[in-house]
């Protein structure tokens, strides 16, 4: 079996306390045979490195690149999180394009492009994650490489009336139809990158999953990310049982509680979400001193300009919230910016009776996902999940809302606490069946599958 070879902004390195997260657990199988793992150490240096340093970890190894000061502001806080993360996310009122800033996001490709180059065997099947890596196949081309190369992207894509706001959109377009494989999350995805091809390159699918550009066919296909669902279930109805959980237990003292879990980013609809808990008070007075709200929202991207503004609008809506309804013994809404461990989130899930997901755009969102997986099934919870993110066309029996109608959300509250035994058991029943059919096993195998089964970048659709 070939080996295989991941490409990530950052590696899950263990000499940094990286614990194996879902796509580690997922490729655990493929790793049996050798991997490699290439990408940036999270280490700022002189110059940027075009030689990486490896550490060896069993039968996967890893490969890291450090980054200059210089290249990490264009690269990662530039043009990735300043210009193809909001747009990514239809927030083009966000966007700060800067000429700069996508010079070093293709500087700091070829630098991956050559580290990885020289640690390449023939016939090793490259896998690329993400936004911040779009030009790295045609990097690895232009140094002659010809491995297959994959690409799956975990954020939305976006229509081309939106793409078309980029100043490169079709540079970066014909950058992606380089790859042999494009995966996306969701079918809305894929539908959009199409409307992308036909606007700005005339090309059209034509049958199956194939687009032909240049004489070469390149697949595109929609593979859902999951989780490993019955091995969550597992972890969380340990977890419960432990001190952490218990802490929250007692610290809830019979209330209903409702949880969310986020990175603190603009594009997890966390204020509307706030808003929506404030009317949720305000309206249905039944639930004041009934139900706790915890919000954990993990600091991440700080360098970022709008993340610093978003954590200032949270906190002066928590305190607004609080001010407004606490009592000196209920605190309604908690909420706090250190993450929190898988295991302590795993039983937090269970205990919650309700489970907010309301990003206004999420690529999949896996927390929608762990929530359903940690449910006790004889007393299951209710998600609220936003029509906008990926997750939403697989789980349609959570309770599916518009994040941008933050009074949709206090209904949908409302609705899922006081919503019955049986008809909370019916969703999750079905919910469950659905996470355990696409998980993370299912989505590693249906990318290296398609990825193993393309032509080399050497035979043309014609000999095929
Ligand atoms: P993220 O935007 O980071 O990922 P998400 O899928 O929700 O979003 O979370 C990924 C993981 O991080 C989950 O396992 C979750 O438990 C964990 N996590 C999130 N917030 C946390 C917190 N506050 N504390 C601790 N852990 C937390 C991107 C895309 C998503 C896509 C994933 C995977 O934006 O749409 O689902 O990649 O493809």
């Amino acid at each position: 079996m070939a080996r295989v070879v991941i490409v990530s902004n950052r590696v899950p390195l263990p000499s940094q306390g990286a614990k194996a997260g879902g796509l580690t657990v997922a490729l655990r199988d493929v790793f049996k045979q050798g991997a490699l793992w290439l990408g940036w150490s999270g280490e700022i240096a002189a110059e940027t490195a075009t030689s990486a340093k490896i550490h060896n970890s069993g039968k996967l190894d890893f490969a890291t690149i450090d980054l200059s000061e210089d290249d990490y502001q264009h690269f990662y806080v530039g043009f990735a999180n300043s210009a193809l993360w909001p747009l990514l996310h239809f927030q083009p009122g966000l966007l700060e394009f800067d000429r700069e800033d996508f010079a070093g996001y293709l500087r700091v490709n070829a630098a991956y492009a050559k580290a990885l180059a020289e640690l390449l065997r023939p016939d090793d099947l490259i896998w690329v994650h993400d936004y911040h890596l779009i030009p790295l196949a045609d990097a690895l081309r232009a140094l002659g490489v010809k491995n297959r190369i994959g690409f799956f992207l975990h954020v939305p894509f976006v229509p081309a009336s939106m793409f078309g706001i980029l100043p490169p959109a079709e540079r970066l377009l014909r950058m992606m139809c380089v790859y042999d494989v494009v995966g996306f999350q969701a079918r809305q995805h894929l539908h959009d990158f199409e409307d992308c091809l036909l606007s700005f390159l005339n090309i059209a699918r034509q049958s199956g999953e194939s687009i032909s550009i240049d004489g070469r066919a390149v697949t595109v296909r929609v593979m859902p990310i999951g989780i490993d669902s019955r091995g969550f279930a597992r972890r969380a109805k340990k977890a419960v049982l432990g001190r952490t959980a218990h802490r929250l237990l007692e610290s809830i003292a019979g209330r209903a509680f409702m949880i969310g879990v986020d990175r603190l980013d603009y594009s997890k609809g966390l204020p509307n979400r706030f808003e929506a808990f404030g009317y949720l008070l305000d309206r249905f007075p039944e639930h004041r001193m009934n139900v706790t709200y915890l919000q954990v929202a993990a600091r991440s991207r700080e360098d970022v300009a709008e993340y610093q503004r978003l954590k200032r609008e949270l906190d002066r809506l928590s305190g607004e919230i609080n001010g407004r309804y606490a009592d000196f013994d209920w605190q309604p809404l908690r909420y706090m910016t250190r993450a929190v461990s898988r295991a302590s989130l795993a039983g937090f899930y269970r205990q919650a009776r309700v489970g907010l997901v309301t990003p206004l755009r999420d690529g999949m969102n896996l927390v929608a996902k762990e929530y359903v997986a940690a449910q006790d099934p004889d007393d299951p919870g209710v998600l609220i999940l936003s029509r906008f993110a990926g997750a939403a066309e697989e789980l349609t029996e959570a309770i599916v809302v518009n994040p941008h109608d933050p009074e949709e959300i206090t209904e949908a509250m409302h609705a899922a606490l006081t919503m019955t035994l049986d008809e909370r058991k019916d969703r999750h029943e079905k919910l469950f069946g659905k996470i355990c059919q696409t998980t993370a096993v299912t989505y590693c195998r249906d990318f290296l599958n398609a990825l193993a089964g393309t032509a080399t970048s050497t035979d043309t659709l014609t000999s095929q």
